[in-house]
């Protein structure tokens, strides 16, 4: 498609794909939305309990759901699930005695009806920090290999220069672009 044609289907159509940002509390999730706002803001509404953010990106539209980590919250996660076509688990790549959580938590998500059909990138956050886990440790502990059902990609980042964010998105492009 041209770039004009793309921009006026874009403008009818207002396509926008739905992001959910999970991960326990202090990952770095909210800081990650942010990131992606400073970028190109088009509007803000905090919802209680989750922040919802649109974040435009090469022409893409998404509206990404920062949802709460904490264990009380947790439990509520799937009433953002409907029609979520990535998750984005961000992970603490320091907090190494939470990891198991973590991967409960994942591994529960992706055997929920509702997400059957989204992809997954997981971001290994906090890569700054002397002594973070590597992304390959990350996806070792988490057991990745074992998703066969499901698109997935972890990227090392650093949410609060920004590196790596941009990489992730770039995945999730291209994997809109397969479909
Ligand atoms: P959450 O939304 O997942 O709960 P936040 O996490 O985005 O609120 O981040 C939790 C804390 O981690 C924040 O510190 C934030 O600045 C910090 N943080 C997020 N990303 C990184 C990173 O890549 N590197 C480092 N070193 N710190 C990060 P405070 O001190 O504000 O609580
Ligand atoms: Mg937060």
């Amino acid at each position: 498609m041209g770039l004009l044609f793309t921009k006026i289907w874009n403008l009818f159509t207002n396509e926008e794909h739905k992001v959910i940002i999970v991960g326990l509390d202090n990952a770095g999730k909210t800081t990650i939305l942010y990131q992606f706002l400073m970028n190109e803001v088009v509007h803000t509404s905090p919802t209680i309990g989750s922040n919802v953010e649109e974040v435009v990106w090469k022409n893409i539209h998404f509206l990404m759901w920062d949802i709460g980590g904490q264990e009380s919250l947790r439990s509520s996660w799937n009433t953002y699930y409907t029609n979520a076509e990535f998750i984005i688990l961000v992970v603490d790549s320091t907090d190494r005695e939470r990891l198991t959580i973590t991967k409960e938590e994942l591994h529960k998500m992706l055997a929920h009806e509702d997400l059957k059909k989204s992809a997954v990138l997981i971001y290994a956050n906090k890569q700054d920090v002397k002594g973070a886990m590597s992304s390959a440790e990350i996806s070792r502990q988490l057991n990745l290999t074992s998703i066969k059902d499901h698109s997935w990609n972890i990227q090392a980042c650093c949410a609060l220069t920004g590196e790596g964010l941009y990489q992730g998105l770039e995945w999730i492009a291209n994997t809109l672009k397969k479909r």
